[in-house]
């Protein structure tokens, strides 16, 4: 089922003449409602009138997450505050978070863009959703709240944690979709089996899992462990939350809301556009919101677009899965390495379990990598020759796809930290 035919199956011709009305009006809003955006725009010399075909966006600034922080708490909203009813703001691990606001006309956007991506997942009015997201300032949580209560969904707001409960619940209350990060997921079953639970106790249909990477392959372990079709879904707190983009039953790549967003891929080193097949940065310019509108969004995901017609009718540009993050990003050796690289290698092996940890250290001017990696039968790690077997064997299946000779330390089951939201599986050694 598609959730709003209308906007879904646009012709590209349709999609473009309303992306550009759009991209003039927001220019405009930016210009004369954010100093910030004033001052950028005159000195760019792009005032909204020369604004004049889609390309015309290129010659915009590009707008960073510093440029939020430098503007702490409100300085980029373009509305007063009296517009606003909805603040939430980024995580963010160091000094500020990035702080946004939506104004009502932008939240009913937002749980419009959320009910058409959780009808492509395959959710209807008859799915229980269970919401395992943390609530709170974080967007995926309320996000997916409000849009799968648009479409009809019972919506069970448990929140992240209590994983205990969290399985209770899901059977009890015949929960039929959950929400949460994948690596929640994957712990959430393993813990589903240790408690004794079986696949059937729970009627689990539809994953719809989002807020950090996984790989086709760790994609697999979860619908195995849980029996569900696991769907992908991608957002950031900048630009609105989840609902930007979200795979269709065929993932085939993520469906973009286009009529929202108007999307780029950038070359993260120069900043230049990248034609329709390559891979680079992702670039987002709001076309619709009133709160905090932004103007060439650099998101620093990595990721490629396909313009090729979906076998499910939606006419949208699609992303492939997010590839990595130019900041996580590893450079080992002179070679460029994901970590998502490194789990679809760990997952296609025998012996090894699906929770892993990557250390880099710098030793010299050089950093190295270590992959550490949990193996399933911990009486393994007695049997010396086979260890060396198994180490040596991922040392050997690394190697081929990066390029690089890595150091594989295998530990014992569920010595490995398990996140109940996003999984932060690189330890970065480097300036301590
Ligand atoms: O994670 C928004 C969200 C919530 C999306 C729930 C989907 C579901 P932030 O906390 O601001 O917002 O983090 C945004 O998370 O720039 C990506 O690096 C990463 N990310 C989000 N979705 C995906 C995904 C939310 N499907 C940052 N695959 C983004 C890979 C993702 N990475």
């Amino acid at each position: 089922m598609i959730w709003n035919k209308e906007m879904e199956t646009m012709s590209r011709k349709q999609t473009e003449e309303l992306q550009l009305e759009h991209l003039k009006q927001v220019v405009s809003h930016c210009y004369n409602n954010v100093p910030f955006y004033h001052q950028r725009l005159d000195e760019a010399g792009v005032t909204p009138e020369k604004i004049k075909t889609l390309s015309d966006v290129q010659y915009i600034p590009f707008t960073t997450k510093e440029d939020i922080r430098d503007n702490y708490p409100y300085g980029l909203f373009a509305v007063p505050m009296k517009k606003i009813v909805r603040i939430h703001a980024s995580s963010g691990t160091t000094g500020k978070p990035t702080v946004v606001g939506y104004t009502r006309k932008d939240l009913d956007t937002w749980s419009e863009l959320i009910a058409r991506l959780v009808t492509a997942a395959g959710c209807t009015e008859e799915d229980v959703a269970q919401i395992c997201f943390g609530y709170g300032l974080f967007t995926g949580a309320l996000g997916l709240h409000y849009g799968l209560e648009k479409i009809g969904a019972a919506v069970v707001p448990i929140s992240s944690g209590n994983t205990k409960k969290q399985l209770m619940v899901m059977k009890d209350f015949g929960t039929t979709t959950i929400i949460s990060t994948p690596s929640y997921a994957l712990y959430m079953g393993e813990q589903a089996r240790e408690l004794g639970y079986k696949k059937e106790d729970f009627k689990l249909r539809i994953g719809l899992f989002g807020s950090e990477g996984s790989s086709v392959e760790m994609r697999s372990q979860i619908e195995e462990l849980w029996g569900l079709l696991a769907t992908d879904n991608y957002g950031l707190s900048e630009v609105m939350g989840p609902g930007v983009s979200g795979d269709c039953h065929l993932r085939e790549g993520m469906h973009i809301a286009e009529d929202h967003f108007l999307t780029e891929l950038i070359d993260p080193k120069t900043g230049t556009v990248l034609p329709v097949g390559e891979t680079g940065e992702l670039v987002i310019t709001t076309l619709t919101k009133e709160g905090i509108p932004l103007l060439r969004y650099r998101t620093k995901d990595i990721t490629r677009f396909n313009t090729e017609p979906c076998g499910c009718g939606r006419t949208s540009m699609r992303m492939d899965k997010i590839k990595g993050r130019t900041d996580d990003m590893l450079k080992i050796r002179g070679v460029n390495v994901f970590p998502t690289q490194i789990e679809s290698v760990l997952m296609n092996i025998e012996k090894i379990g699906p929770h892993y940890e990557l250390i880099v250290r710098r030793d010299g001017y050089m950093d190295t990598l270590e992959v550490k990696v949990e193996v399933i039968d911990g009486s393994l790690l007695e049997r010396y020759r086979e260890l060396e077997r198994l180490q040596a064997d991922i040392r050997e299946n690394l190697k081929s796809v990066l390029g690089i000779i890595c150091k594989v330390t295998l530990a014992e089951p569920k010595s490995i930290t398990r996140y109940e939201g996003k999984a932060k599986r690189i330890v970065d050694l480097r300036n301590q």
